[in-house]
């Protein structure tokens, strides 16, 4: 699949803000700081469209981008898990990814994050189980990979896989932005994904 061009189509919080439901979705979703906004300037090809931040916690709304004009969406999910964020504002961010995962029709597939070098939080594994509910599992990317050598990711390829409870044919693919390493096969399952969708 090539990305020829990619904008920020929307920035929601309820339902009500969200753009029609015409173009399919894939939704990314992880705690902040796991290198989410850095994956998708990657797949976008763009330097700076989704914000890469230092500092961590920032993004309180769903932001949706159009890739080739409308051949398909990218999601970005609010990040969760956050320490400096208050239980309330917390419990908003977890209702918030909730209603869209719920409503959201035009859905694919939620491409969930958790970081290649730790075990996945009990928040990751809260997410996963919602993804599981709504059908939208199978598909989780470990961040950083360029942080870990070769041996310590066949051992936490594991413990990802168990923590968070994921079946035999659901897919967990290491990725670097930095290095940029694993996009490619990434990328191969999403236009899967996006051909089956659009074919029935
Ligand atoms: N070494 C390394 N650092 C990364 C990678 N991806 C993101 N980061 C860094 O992790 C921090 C958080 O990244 P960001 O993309 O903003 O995470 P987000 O909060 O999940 O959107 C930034 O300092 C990034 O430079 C990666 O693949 N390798
Ligand atoms: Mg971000």
């Amino acid at each position: 699949m090539i990305i020829k061009k990619s904008d920020l189509l929307c920035i929601a919080a309820k339902p009500e803000q969200y753009p029609d439901e015409e173009v399919v979705e894939i939704a990314f979703a992880g705690r902040s700081n796991v290198g989410k906004s850095s994956l998708i300037n990657l797949i976008l090809n763009r330097k700076n469209l989704a914000r890469v931040s230092g500092n961590p916690g920032k993004t309180r709304t769903i932001n949706f981008y159009k890739v080739n004009d409308d051949e398909f969406r990218i999601v970005d999910l609010p990040g969760y898990g956050y320490a400096k964020v208050s239980k309330s504002v917390s419990s908003d961010w977890g209702k918030m990814i909730e209603t869209y995962l719920k409503v959201r029709d035009n859905l694919a597939i939620v491409v969930q994050l958790v970081d290649s070098r730790h075990e996945p939080s009990a928040q990751d594994v809260q997410m996963y189980e919602w993804l599981k509910h709504y059908e939208l599992d199978g598909l989780v990317v470990a961040t950083k990979a360029d942080k870990i050598s070769k041996n310590e990711w066949a051992k936490n390829k594991g413990i990802i896989r168990k923590k968070l409870g994921m079946g035999q044919d659901d897919v967990l693919v290491p990725v670097s932005s930095l290095k940029k390493t694993g996009c490619g096969e990434l990328m191969e399952i999403l236009e899967e994904l996006i051909s089956q969708w659009k074919n029935g």
